[in-house]
């Protein structure tokens, strides 16, 4: 897919989600046809079915805009993101405030198929366009003694209706080891189904890490520090015991008050199908490797 100003569609580019199915569909079938298995992801993308553009931007957990699921949809429009920036901070060579405009003209966006599954056990399959996570880092310049990688999520109560509430110790704060950083599936994500990312789906960047629980992907990133100690996160601090630093999505290993063996798909209607959750989130292929040696009951 071609680079992008802030996902500024081009002719070439999917326009509204109803084209955009029916070109997969298409691309499926010639795919098929030929013989081939892929266009260009993995195989088991191709078997993914998106989640509609409505169920994905009205069922979100934003809890600087409320805790309930409508709540982000209803106040994330008074957010401001523009103009934004990322202060890039800590263990780089070129520290500094970044201008979204500038990253995005030094990025390239394409379009990854994700599922994406919360903690709660509920799960959808989201078509994000965003760049890769690494490209932003190197652009700074990581040094070697770098171990971990700090997120914070902007901190404007005065335009964030649910800040007022001490549901978690605000700012909304995630972390990363290293290697899970500069992972190639881990992105920043700046669009969803082709368009810019709605407020409350955390524009305007936010960070993607498909095989960990939803949480690990902290909306309306304003600060990456890279340090070599492990960084403190929101979740865990408000509930250390239910919710570790590394959150890989495991169906074997269960939250202390409900199973994560299973989850409830989004949008498939009023009897809401459940399937079976995947280890990694089915992308085990790709990152089992990262955790070889561990004890993943431990470092849950
Ligand atoms: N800043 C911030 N980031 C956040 C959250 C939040 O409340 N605040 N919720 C997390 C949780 S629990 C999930 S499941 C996902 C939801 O992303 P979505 O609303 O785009 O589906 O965002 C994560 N990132
Ligand atoms: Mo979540």
């Amino acid at each position: 897919m071609a680079n992008r100003w802030k996902n500024t569609l081009t002719d070439r580019d999917v326009t509204d989600e109803s084209v955009y199915l029916n070109r997969r569909h298409i691309i499926a079938g010639a795919a098929a046809g030929l013989g081939l298995s892929g266009i260009g992801q993995s195989a088991s993308a191709d078997d993914l079915e998106p989640t509609s553009w409505d169920d994905i931007t009205s069922y979100c957990n934003y809890y600087e805009f409320g805790t309930r699921k409508d709540d982000p949809s209803k106040y994330a429009h008074m957010l401001t993101t523009e103009p934004w920036s990322v202060k890039i901070d800590g263990m780089v060579d070129k520290p500094g405030d970044y201008a979204f405009e500038d990253i995005m003209s030094k990025m390239t966006v394409e379009e990854r198929i994700y599922r994406f599954r919360c903690v709660e056990a509920w799960s959808m399959v989201v078509p994000w366009n965003g760049f890769e996570l690494a490209d932003l880092l190197e652009l700074a310049g990581v040094q070697s003694e770098a171990k971990y990688v700090a997120f914070e999520t902007v901190n404007r109560p005065e335009e964030m209706p649910g800040m007022r509430y001490p549901v978690l110790d605000w700012p909304y704060v995630e972390g990363l080891r290293m290697d899970e950083a500069m992972h190639p599936l881990t992105i920043m994500a700046t669009g969803i189904y082709g368009k810019d990312i709605p407020n409350q789906n955390g524009a305007p960047l936010r960070l993607v890490v498909p095989w960990k629980y939803g949480f690990k992907s902290i909306k309306s990133i304003v600060r990456i520090t890279l340090t070599d100690t492990q960084p403190p996160t929101s979740w865990n601090k408000a509930g250390p015991r239910e919710y570790g630093f590394y959150s890989n999505v495991n169906p074997e290993v269960d939250h202390p008050r409900w199973s994560q063996a299973s989850e409830r798909v989004l949008g498939t209607g009023l009897f809401a199908r459940r399937q079976d959750t995947l280890m990694f989130n089915g992308y085990a292929e790709e990152v089992a490797s990262l955790y070889e040696g561990m004890d993943l009951t431990k470092f849950y």
